[in-house]
């Protein structure tokens, strides 16, 4: 009786079960092709880097191409980045210091430049948008607090890296750096 009932019992749940299957596919190929189209749309207009992933390889990595992507959202609120700024093999690096950006004079120009190992890089205060600083994030270099034109503080990047550095008073405003090592 028992060995008689089990096989078919199998038989009916098995076939419910593929067409559950089935049915759950084709709703789904349905409503995910709809919701893909909308989907992609909000997608493209939320986030215009869509380098999210190769940003946060770029943490760990900290060389390559991977160094143009946003460095893991520190140029979210930097209206003045514009990419990777390439000076490598370049004897001499200057970085602006109160650079018109950030709603005023609160920004680094370039924001982001890339340098060979060795490179000695200089910021120089433009004297416009208050007192400014800069300070890296990792505790590599920090200037002191600066309003102005002419000063000048440097730092020569011995260890390849990626140095996130900003201006303390003004960061919150976007203004932040950043400097590849090589
Ligand atoms: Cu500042």
């Amino acid at each position: 009786m028992m060995s008689d009932l089990e096989p078919s019992r199998r038989a009916v749940l098995r076939v419910s079960g593929l067409a559950a299957v089935a049915g759950v596919t084709g709703l789904a190929g349905c409503s995910s092709g709809s919701d893909q189209s909308s989907g992609g749309g909000d997608t493209a207009t939320e986030e215009p880097t869509p380098t999210a992933a190769e940003t946060t390889a770029s943490g760990g990595g900290s060389d390559g191409g991977s160094g143009s992507a946003s460095f893991d959202g520190w140029f979210d609120n930097v209206d003045n980045y514009d990419g990777v700024v390439d000076e490598t093999g370049s004897g001499s690096v200057t970085v602006e210091v109160g650079t018109e950006a950030n709603g005023g004079n609160y920004g680094f120009g370039p924001a982001a430049v890339r340098v060979s190992a060795g490179t000695t890089v200089t910021w120089e205060w433009t004297g416009e948008g208050a007192s400014h600083n800069v300070v890296d994030e990792g505790g590599a270099f920090e200037s002191e607090l600066v309003g102005e034109g002419g000063h000048t503080f440097e730092h020569t990047f011995e260890e390849s890296g990626t140095y996130r550095y900003a201006c303390t008073p003004h960061k919150a405003m976007g203004m932040k750096g950043v400097v590849v090592v090589e």
